[in-house]
């Protein structure tokens, strides 16, 4: 045990008339709803990143935390993981997620990291024996160091491909050993700085090289958890390439890979990208790439990615909405990419900003379940399509042009227009938000 967290209790539910601040309100892990408990439902996972690595630093000042277990040797990197398991224990999640560089220390060389990598990985395998915490997904920092500025399969140097390759093979290896759900891909530096030093088409079929590269070897040793592509607009890069889902997907498509990845949709990432989260998860959904979400909030005045702590109840209820409408989570689930502001130095503070963010989580969910068994807004949308129902309209999907414009002056059709009802339609929402 790490005693970082000594002082602060564990956080259990105790009801909506609670004013215990280290109680949950809301999330009450194994109630029942729609047939699966929250906990089944949500499937928490904490960000090892944000919680466990960040320092606190912003551009404009460095460290603000002063964690015991800061350091670059591997008895901080085991100290560090003893921290994370009494975070994760404190909140009782069953998940958590890491890039490799979150979790052990940079070697001299490429084969001492992926050593370190290694033994940090069966260290956390054995917490994980012991209290059953699973990995939600794994993925791999290819764009901290230096030698991925210029990106890392889309990199004009081979050599920056190659150390990615090997990178990204070495943390498959460390999800699948850990039984991980997903194995998530963000290219954070697969974009660009200026078109005036960038070959777009070359840059595309490195990219497009190198995932089915990562889908051959998933496959080659039976790992079995999916892998997703995180959309992301911009920043760090001026143009991300994995922009939004849309744009993932034609990716996808010109590849051949639709059906092998899906999709880490993140909430701030969709805002930067100038959608709402709901509609990136709509359209994932309708195109069978819904895969996890990140679950954060942006600030709207600052305008890029702040990864706070979600705090809109009916924020997120549109969200699960989507997420449930779709059928709910399979191996994905709801990870926190999200972060303290930096003057949050306590150790409680990292433990109230998950247990009040998975409160919210919970109450958006619940209510969208709530709005899904009441059906209001399927009957609506259902009767708005119904036109579309009917025989004849079918048989015109499958017509001509011509012919159509024959039957629309043979029966002078003059269609009125019908209201959307969208006031209507917020204000049921509201009815259970
Ligand atoms: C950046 C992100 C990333 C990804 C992570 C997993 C550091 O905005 O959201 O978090 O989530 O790299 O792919
Ligand atoms: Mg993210």
């Amino acid at each position: 045990m790490s005693g970082y967290f000594d002082g602060v209790p564990h956080i259990t539910y105790e009801g909506p008339d609670s004013e215990n601040p280290f109680a949950f309100r809301h999330y009450d892990p194994d109630r029942v709803v729609h047939g699966k408990t929250l906990r089944e439902h949500l499937r928490f996972a904490v960000a090892y990143w944000h919680s466990l690595a960040w320092p606190g630093g912003d551009p404009f000042g460095g460290q603000t935390f002063e964690r015991p277990w800061f350091g670059d040797s591997m008895a901080h990197a085991k100290a560090k993981a003893d921290a994370a398991f009494d975070l994760f224990t404190r909140l009782d999640v069953p998940f958590f997620c890491f890039h490799d560089a979150d979790v052990r220390p940079e070697g001299d060389s490429f084969a001492e990291t992926r050593r370190n990598l290694e033994e940090i990985v069966d260290y956390l395998g054995q917490k994980m024996e012991r209290t059953g915490i699973g990995l939600l997904w794994g993925t791999a920092n290819l764009f901290s160091h230096r030698r991925f500025m210029a990106g890392a399969a889309t990199n004009p140097d081979p050599d920056v491909f190659a150390w990615s390759a090997a990178t990204v093979k070495s943390c498959i290896d460390a999800t699948h050993r850990l039984s991980g759900q997903n194995y998530v891909l963000w290219g954070g530096r697969e974009g660009y700085e200026t078109l005036l030093n960038t070959d777009l088409g070359r840059e595309a079929e490195q990219a497009g090289r190198f995932l089915s590269m990562v889908v051959e070897y998933k496959h080659q040793i039976g790992f079995e958890g999916a892998l997703l592509i995180e959309p992301k607009p911009q920043e760090p890069t001026k143009h991300q390439y994995d922009y939004d889902v849309a744009t993932v997907y034609g990716f996808l498509k010109r590849f051949g890979l639709e059906n092998e990845v899906k999709l880490n949709i993140e909430q701030g990432h969709a805002i930067l990208a100038g959608h709402s989260f709901e509609h990136e998860l709509a359209l994932a959904a309708s195109l069978g790439l819904l895969g996890s979400i990140d679950m954060n909030r942006n600030d709207y005045q600052s305008g890029w990615d702040t990864d706070q702590f979600p705090n809109s109840v009916p924020e997120v209820a549109l969200a699960y909405y989507e997420i449930l409408r779709a059928g709910g989570f399979t191996t994905g689930g709801t990870n926190f990419d999200a972060k303290l502001r930096r003057q949050s130095l306590d150790p409680e503070d990292l433990v109230l900003a998950h247990s009040g963010a998975m409160d919210v989580c919970a109450r958006g969910l619940i209510a969208a379940e709530e709005m899904l068994e009441d059906g209001g807004l399927e009957a609506a949308r259902a009767e708005r399509y119904a036109g579309w129902d009917t025989p004849e309209a079918q048989a015109m999907l499958q017509s001509d042009l011509a012919s159509i414009a024959n039957r629309v002056e043979a029966e002078g059709l003059n269609p009125d227009p019908r209201s959307g009802r969208q006031e209507r339609l917020e204000n049921y929402v509201n009815r259970f938000i």
